[in-house]
């Protein structure tokens, strides 16, 4: 056999399935559907880099080992060319958006030919083509039919850079998802998607999805229920009789009875309606309009001194005992949470014992359990001091205070989400006009669906100027329409629609893309939804994949869809760094995946990514590591030349056969687990095995190199082809059925081994039978999820059953 060419090679086998169309399959006519779906790339000017290889190839060798396994692989790939990303990229470098788009699709679907994996090309999707935004404005306009899209006034994020608002999903730790400028609270009147109508349900089925509890935990996180109660504090002026109330929202209400002072969010109403009777009124506003304009992480910074003014002239009426009680105005409570004001119970609460102390205000122990004047006390406990509750344990006084409230009218049981609704609208360019239309007599109306696209019109000058609106503002002939109730004339909406709209749909379209006439088609999509396997980074916890879940559900409502989920399965893979320093140009250490490609193959470059660690907890690139699976690719191609030309059919040598068994049951294991890493180490050790074999003069059999070619195919799929052909077969190794390990060869070889961690199982891997101590402990410290349990905790003991268990304690 000659030399290994991997230029030629791959070359070669890409053409064969581009010409065989063997990865498009026919999306009615399969039997086992498998919808193997990537996370919908947004690619930088500057095209792919390593990173986004990274997770690419890992998702292309599970699809590839799903269809060995005989699933019929759909695997499509598009680009998400929308959005404020590519457009910050433009307006850097000065050209305009369009050109850049039209230059980066290109180089992004070239690179994205060069890696090898099984994509559908016949089904690409891009985000800024009239097809397909046409079908984003649809679902804008299916959204405000159901009455979940809707204007509305309210402090929205502002990013001073991009010059557009945000959602809160958009928003770091205060900072701008994109270009991480610090944002700022603005009043504007924005589009807004209802996501929270779906709050309950987007948090249920997370009890069922098979995803990771990393994710979930997020998304809990996010939507934030909280079960508690409301309860009315009237409201008594000093100088006037005045009648009005104050809601708040408490997870509390068992503790009322310690309720001491009431305080309010620095842009509550009340501060406003009760200007008259505040008699500091200055001083009041003065402390508010500061307040305001902090971010709410500067707000809700617990380790800075709470800061406040009273209210003077006004006082609160605990509704419990009657007693008045003061009113503060504090950046610490927020005005998008609750009712904006709490009532403050300095015995039981953290923040208002903190507050309590520096304001020299009374606080008043109402559950049994520590000493309050020296600490807030905020576990459960018995309740004193609280007339009809005392004695009470903490979950009986809960549901009995609340009937109280109830019965008496003032207030009740109430639940709240830290969900806020999506703000869509943005005041951009690059981005789907949202199709809405103002008329000056009949108010806002919806461009009617026959008149979908709502084109972007090409306009030279795109910038935004930060004063509110989007540049569409500027172009007459865009916002000057009729509207289509009264004929009159009206004005265009000139905001574009957020980009995460367009991703939050994209699964839908790509099997149905040749349909011109609707978004998609719900008998396709029979089939080919819930996605099976859905790999992508867990950065997108809750945005993209919560707003997918979102959409998925409101077009399952209307009947658009037979599923109320998109992703049966989501798996969060982690980041590739590069010489242990996250990549990034002014590291200086981006590495081109083109160059690798170039020098060492597409198959060597994916074996490296994938052998690099555990996909899940990311990996870091070196040079080195990058020649040496190189070199071991050679090695697979010696060994391989060399047993073809030998001509023997059948390795009869026990010694080998059973390594080739233990290889198949590895390999295939591992790769069910998405644990890739670990699989290509048992090719490694087959391969030696072989070698070893050779070097013994054993007679090795071209069954074993038919093995490997199989075996080594998700990973390498050139390679294997390039093996499998050589090997006389005329078809794609990729029409063959994963191979099958006999059982009696390898029995008792491995075993599977249980980790607990204190008692508690968290893992199973699998081992060698005869697995020492030593390896056993170390095997187990290295597994991913055990690393995630210990949380860099160290073990105090470990406990060895042989052939069995290991039991870490810590
Ligand atoms: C009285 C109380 C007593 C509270 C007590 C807690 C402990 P989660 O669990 O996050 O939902 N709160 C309500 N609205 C607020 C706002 N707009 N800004 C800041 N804080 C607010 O928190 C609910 C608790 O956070 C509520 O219950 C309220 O304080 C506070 F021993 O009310 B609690
Ligand atoms: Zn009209």
């Amino acid at each position: 056999m000659e030399r290994y060419n991997h230029k030629i090679i791959e070359e070669e086998w890409q053409k064969y399935w581009e010409k065989t169309k063997q990865n498009q399959p026919d999306l009615d006519k399969v039997k086992k559907p498998f919808y193997n779906l990537m996370m919908f790339p947004y690619p930088s000017a500057e095209g792919l880099h390593i990173g986004n290889m990274y997770a690419f190839v890992h998702s292309d060798a599970y699809g590839r080992f799903m269809k060995l396994q005989g699933f019929d692989v759909f695997e499509p790939i598009g680009l998400d060319g929308f959005g404020i990303h590519s457009e910050n990229y433009a307006i850097k470098i000065k050209e305009h958006i369009k050109d850049v788009s039209k230059r980066t699709e290109k180089h992004f679907y070239e690179q994205l030919h060069m890696i090898g994996n099984q994509y559908d090309w016949s089904r690409t999707v891009e985000t800024y083509k009239p097809n397909y935004y046409k079908w984003t404005q649809w679902l804008f306009l299916q959204m405000y039919k159901k009455g979940l899209a809707y204007r509305g006034k309210s402090a929205v994020n502002w990013c001073p850079s991009c010059k557009t608002v945000l959602a809160d999903e958009q928003v770091i730790s205060g900072n701008c998802e994109r270009c991480s400028s610090q944002t700022e609270k603005r009043q504007m009147e924005q589009w807004f998607f209802k996501i929270t109508d779906y709050a309950e349900r987007l948090l249920n089925n997370l009890s069922w999805i098979d995803w990771s509890e990393e994710v979930k935990i997020g998304q809990r996180n996010w939507i934030g229920k909280s079960e508690g109660a409301t309860a009315k504090f009237k409201i008594k002026s000093e100088k006037l009789k005045v009648d009005d109330e104050i809601e708040v929202f408490t997870t509390r209400p068992d503790t009322l009875f310690g309720a001491t002072f009431m305080v309010v969010c620095p842009e509550h109403r009340l501060i406003r309606d009760f200007k008259k009777e505040i008699t500091n009124f200055d001083e009041v506003e003065q402390y508010a309009k500061a307040a305001a304009q902090k971010s709410v992480v500067e707000r809700t910074d617990e380790t800075k001194e709470k800061t406040g003014v009273e209210i003077k002239g006004i006082k609160a009426i605990n509704p419990v005992n009657k007693k008045a009680i003061p009113i503060f105005v504090a950046d610490y409570v927020l005005a998008e949470y609750g009712s904006g004001a709490i009532m403050a119970v300095p015995g039981h609460d953290e923040r208002d014992w903190e507050f309590a102390k520096k304001y020299d205000l009374p606080i008043v122990e109402v559950i049994r359990g520590g000493d309050v004047q020296k600490a807030a006390y905020c576990d459960d406990g018995v309740n004193i001091n609280s007339d009809f509750l005392d004695g009470l344990e903490t979950k009986k006084a809960i549901p009995k205070m609340v009937e109280w409230l109830e019965k008496n009218n003032l207030g009740c049981g109430a639940v709240n989400y830290k969900l806020r609704d999506w703000c869509v609208s943005r005041q951009r360019y690059w981005g789907p006009p949202i199709p809405m239309i103002e008329c000056p007599k009949c108010g806002w109306q919806p461009v009617p669906e026959k008149d979908l696209p709502v084109l972007l019109p090409e306009i030279d000058d795109f910038l935004p100027d930060g004063l509110g609106k989007g540049p569409l503002n500027k172009v007459k002939e865009f916002v000057e329409t009729i509207c289509p109730k009264c004929g009159g004339s009206a004005k265009r909406e000139t905001d574009v629609s957020d980009p995460f709209v367009d991703s939050c749909w994209y699964y839908l379209r790509y099997p149905c893309t040749e349909f011109d006439g609707q978004s998609f088609d719900k008998k396709r999509l029979e089939k080919w939804m819930p996605v099976n396997m859905y790999i992508g980074g867990k950065e997108h916890t809750v945005l993209h994949l919560l707003y997918s879940r979102f959409v998925t559900m409101v077009m399952y409502d209307l009947g658009y869809l037979k599923e109320g989920e998109p992703f049966k399965k989501f798996f969060a893979h982690g980041l590739l760094i590069s010489g242990g320093a996250k990549i990034s140009k002014s590291k200086g250490n981006i590495i081109n995946p083109d160059e690798y490609i170039a020098k060492f193959g597409a198959d060597s470059v994916r074996l490296y990514l994938m052998f690099l660690g555990d996909v899940r907890l990311g990996g870091d690139w070196r040079d080195e590591g990058m020649a040496g699976m190189f070199r071991f690719v050679n090695r697979v191609w010696h060994i391989a030349g060399k047993v073809i030309e030998r001509e023997i059919k059948e390795t009869k040598e026990q010694g080998l056969l059973k390594n080739m068994h233990k290889a198949i049951k590895r390999v295939g294991d591992d790769l069910s687990r998405l644990k890739f890493n670990t699989a290509i180490a048992a090719i490694m050790e087959y391969v030696n095995a072989l070698y070893d074999a050779q070097a013994a003069k054993k007679e090795i059999g071209q069954d074993a190199i038919k093995i490997l070619a199989q075996l080594i195919s998700p990973f390498a799929p050139h390679l294997a082809e390039e093996l499998w052909s050589q090997l006389g077969h005329k078809e794609s190794i990729f029409k063959e059925k994963w191979p099958e390990y006999d059982a009696k060869l390898i029995k008792e070889e491995t075993i599977e081994l249980v980790v607990q961690i204190n008692g508690k199982v968290r893992a199973r891997i699998s081992a060698p039978a005869d697995i020492s101590e030593e390896e056993a402990k170390n095997l187990s410290m290295s597994d991913a999820d055990i690393k995630k349990w210990l949380e860099g905790k160290e073990p105090k003991k470990v406990i060895f059953v042989k052939g069995r268990l290991v039991n870490i304690v810590v």
